[in-house]
């Protein structure tokens, strides 16, 4: 099985934690370090697109889309959150590849600490678990 993975520099002190959480549980299920093939993205916003550009040029089985929007003063977390969600949802509709909806949108700094190896355990993990499930469903529907 092979995995694509694309991460955000924005925050990068969660997304890092994600992206470890994610590499370790995918190893503990069997997919090699070479089989994992990892993309940076400035901010979640690029998300979507790199996401379909892995989608065309890679072979991957699944892809993981990784990235934390935390709330602030402006509008913008509403346009971020709902741009990369609306852009994810309408790629995995049209595309053949699993893509993995990663992003964790909080309200604070805090909460996301609590979901990148805090108190809440590592959502990267669950990212991980999710894309080997549907890799499984992607390879029994191939026609
Ligand atoms: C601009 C911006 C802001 C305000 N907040 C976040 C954030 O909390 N998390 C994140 O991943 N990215 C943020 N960005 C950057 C945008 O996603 C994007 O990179 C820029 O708008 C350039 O397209």
């Amino acid at each position: 099985m092979r995995v694509g993975i694309i991460v955000t520099e924005w925050n990068n002190h969660i997304t890092d934690k994600l992206l470890q959480g994610a590499v370790e549980e995918l190893s503990t299920h069997g997919v090699r370090e070479q089989n994992i093939s990892i993309n940076h993205v400035p901010g979640s916003f690029e998300l979507v697109y790199a996401a379909r550009q892995m989608e065309r040029f890679e072979y991957v089985n699944a892809i993981i889309v990784i990235g934390c929007v935390i709330r602030g003063d402006t509008p913008h977390f509403d346009y971020i959150c709902q741009g990369v969600t609306q852009g994810i949802a309408e790629l995995n509709a049209r595309c053949d590849t699993p893509i993995i909806f990663g992003l964790l949108t909080v309200n604070s700094e805090e909460q996301a600490t609590e979901r990148a190896g805090g108190k809440l355990g590592n959502k990267g993990k669950e990212f991980a678990v999710t894309a080997i499930k549907m890799a499984a469903l992607a390879w029994k529907y191939q026609k």
